[in-house]
């Protein structure tokens, strides 16, 4: 790794595969497959191919909160991308997701399958196919939807910014540091100013805007990205803190945030979902509890 201070770009950029940091092994400047395989479908109408970060949880609490709703046609199976292990580019994967992230849905509720990617593409789709969570009257609509936005360019300066220099990158680099520190601390002011105003991002109610910004910033004002809640003194965002805690506490969102999590606590852990009564009996604690006493 070249000291930062030195760094001369040379002319043209070359791959370097070796010094990619934690990330080089999927990192790559190139898009498309690299293995031939299908994606597994499941009996439900809606197909899920997702991990359990901020982007793929925003899809599984959408998907219990629909549910909850009594929307049985939101039944899904959602099956485990390991993004470590190069899952994103198989074939079927990037049929699905030309752009190789999680999270990916598949829609197969009608004649044609209907691919989706992007979180709030899905949230979208989701939210029109049943009319709920996304308002109609064009104020409160514009207003969802800007905050829904917000949150797709805010998050990868939180993530890929400030989250990348601050705790993954092979050298701390002050200036990178310092600039993303900026960016997230404005915009969790952001938040907290918008929150001083009502109790949710688009008004009065609970809606796809907070179902999108809930999993990164809610994460970030707790202190649980990246190690940085001292860092970034989060414990002054207390109307951003009041929301966090109030939309943690809703059953769906519980239980969405267990699913394809494959990390934390075993007893919050459902690598797959393929049926509601799964977080009764196939979280990971479970899981390995039945494998023990199993006769050998
Ligand atoms: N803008 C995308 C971001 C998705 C994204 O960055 N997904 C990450 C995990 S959180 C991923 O799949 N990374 C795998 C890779 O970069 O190869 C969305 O909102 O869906």
């Amino acid at each position: 790794m070249t000291d930062t201070a030195e760094y001369v770009p040379p002319k043209v950029w070359t791959w370097n595969k070796e010094g990619g940091g934690r990330f080089a092994n999927i990192n790559r400047p190139i898009a498309g497959p690299t293995h031939d395989k299908d994606l597994p479908v499941g009996r439900h109408p809606l197909q899920l191919y997702s991990l359990g970060t901020p982007n793929g949880v925003k899809v599984t609490v959408m998907l219990e909160e629909l549910l909850a709703l009594g929307h049985a046609g939101a039944e899904y199976d959602a099956w485990l991308i390991k993004i470590n292990e190069g899952d994103q580019f198989s074939s079927g994967f990037v049929a699905a997701n030309p752009n190789s992230k999680i999270p990916a849905l598949v829609d197969r509720s009608g004649p044609t399958p209907i691919r989706v990617f992007e979180s709030g593409a899905i949230l979208v789709h989701l939210a029109e196919k049943f009319g709920a969570f996304l308002p109609t009257a064009p104020a409160a609509r514009a207003e969802c939807l800007s905050w829904l936005f917000w949150q797709m360019g805010a998050a990868p300066y939180l993530g890929g910014g400030f989250g990348h220099f601050y705790a993954y990158a092979p050298t701390k680099i002050e200036y990178a540091i310092d600039r993303f520190a900026m960016e997230v601390k404005r915009q969790l002011d952001v938040l907290d100013r918008r929150l001083a105003e009502s109790p949710y991002l688009a008004g009065d109610d609970y809606t796809i805007a907070d179902i999108a910004v809930w999993p990164w910033y809610g994460a970030t004002v707790k202190g649980l990205t990246y190690g940085a809640g001292e860092f970034l003194q989060v414990q002054e965002y207390e109307n951003l803190l009041r929301w966090t805690d109030q939309i943690a506490e809703r059953p769906a969102v519980k239980r969405g945030r267990m699913v394809n999590r494959p990390y934390g606590d075993p007893a919050e852990q459902l690598l797959e979902r393929h049926d509601a009564s799964d977080f009764e009996t196939k979280t990971q604690d479970k899981l390995l509890a039945a494998k023990e006493t199993a006769p050998a």
